[in-house]
């Protein structure tokens, strides 16, 4: 028997979602279904949207990635929340920001391991090793073993200026935090102490199951030079970003296939999944190319390259090799996909926002989601394939995604868009966004308003780190 896991789905809409996951009985069967529970790596890249990664049609060579999306799945239509501290915060609660409180960035604080679920909890309790290597600031709570320990992690490295003896860079002679103690990192560069960190953990957990949430700083700003940069600008260095931002690109890749090179010497690819997904929308000076042609939106924005994503599924001899998938998938939906191929049971009495889309992993059609949520502050939208609703309720077009969002008016008589706007309007009433952790803080516009449709295309701010 495998674990189950049965989603209760709205009537009109299956957006919201509540999970009951039932772990195998205590037999033989069961003992066989646990041991075929994989190794877990979720590589989350910094500041990278879909124009980044070649095999998306971007106009950056990626070829390690892409290989790896040859090899597994490739979603077209997945999605983070438009900046860092909300997608963080939405992977390890399985909620959405106006339930876990990160709404933008600098609000990580509102998101305490002490009073929420977090997947590396919930994997943990169902016997899975674990280990955080990577970016944990715009969220907080993690300095010591301790800490760890209360996010459900055995071990980490990680890069979190929150804590007050670790300030310091990301990149060269990084300010990294290894189980509590200061990394003694001298010249080396950051992101190949955490693919060491990752390797070694995986080699000391061979014999599984492991978790591990990899949020490589690449290719997040400064855009410093790279081991493997020709040339290494003294501009560059006081980082001035632009110079370096192939070169990020390509380190990024190159460590991707780094990954997957030494999983397959310790025999681990069988019964490793690997994911890799994008935090939020690109960034800098562009240009944000898909197909040769502009995306609509970078980074921080509600638009549509604000927050659509490269997600790369990759579970050999198990993922489908060479799919194409036009699911949509949210980053929330990562606890109960994990969850369910863990087998572990979900906390109790919690509004997950969490689809599992295992089954499409396993090659099974599954129950893709009708519509994705994405949030920024007091910003929202719902979107089905071909249409999107914000919280102002403009209804969009978006067949011409990713190169634009056609407005449609209000006394339209388009009976699709009829249609469209009568789903996704249920499906926000139904998450009720207002009604949960508001935009009510400085620097952030209260929730619930309604501006124009103008201002609801207006680009988002906030701050990025
Ligand atoms: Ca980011």
């Amino acid at each position: 028997m495998r674990s189950s896991l049965r989603c209760v789905l709205s009537p009109a809409f299956a957006l919201l979602a509540t999970f009951a996951i039932t772990a195998p009985a205590d037999s033989a069967e069961a003992q066989n279904s646990k041991d075929r529970r994989p190794n877990i790596i979720l590589i989350l890249a910094d500041d990278i949207g879909i124009p980044g990664i070649g095999c998306y049609g971007g106009n950056h060579k990626t070829p390690n990635i892409d290989a790896l999306a040859s090899g597994g799945i490739r979603f077209t239509h997945a999605y983070s929340q438009p900046l860092c501290g909300p997608t963080r915060a939405t992977i390890m609660s399985g909620s959405y920001t106006f339930r876990n409180g990160v709404l933008t960035n600098g609000h990580g604080a509102d998101y305490k391991p002490s009073d929420t679920p977090s997947i590396a909890k919930t994997l943990k309790a169902a016997g899975y090793a674990t280990a955080v290597a990577g970016k944990w600031g715009q969220l907080a709570y993690f300095n010591t073993q301790e800490d760890g320990r209360a996010w459900g992690y055995d071990e980490f490295m990680i890069w979190n200026r929150t804590n007050p003896d670790a300030q310091g860079e990301r990149y060269w002679d990084p300010a990294y935090v290894h189980n509590g103690k200061p990394v003694e990192a001298g010249d080396k560069y950051g992101p190949d102490l955490l693919h060491d960190f990752v390797i070694d953990f995986a080699r000391r957990h061979k014999d599984g199951p492991f978790f591990v949430y990899y949020p490589t700083p690449l290719i997040h700003g400064p855009i410093l030079h790279t081991p493997d940069s020709a040339t290494k600008a003294k501009g560059a260095e006081k980082g001035k970003s632009g110079n370096y931002y192939e070169d990020n690109i390509a380190y990024l890749d190159k460590l991707v296939g780094k990954l997957v090179s030494d999983l397959d010497k310790e025999g681990l690819r069988e019964n490793t999944l690997i994911c890799f997904m994008g935090d939020n929308g690109s960034t800098g000076n562009g240009p944000f190319l898909i197909e040769g042609r502009p995306v609509d939106g970078k980074k921080g924005s509600m638009l549509e390259g604000g927050s659509r994503v490269a997600l790369i599924a990759n579970w050999k001899g198990t993922t489908p090799a060479g799919k194409v998938s036009g699911d949509m998938v949210h980053c929330v939906d990562f606890y109960a996909t994990f969850a369910e191929l863990a087998g572990a049971t979900l906390p109790a009495d919690v509004k997950f926002d969490s689809q599992s889309f295992a089954l499409q992993l396993r090659g099974q059609s599954g129950t893709p989601r009708e519509s994705v949520f994405v949030q920024l502050g007091a910003e929202w939208w719902a979107r089905s394939k071909d249409w999107k609703l914000d919280q102002s309720r403009q209804l969009f077009s978006m067949k011409n995604s990713p190169w634009e969002q056609i407005p449609i008016a209000a006394d339209s008589t388009d009976s699709a868009a009829a249609a469209a706007r009568k789903q996704l309007q249920a499906a926000l009433d139904e998450l009720d966004p207002a009604g949960g952790k508001t935009g009510d803080r400085k620097g952030m516009k209260k929730a619930g308003k309604k501006p124009g449709a103008k201002k609801a295309k207006k680009k988002a701010t906030a701050k990025t780190s």
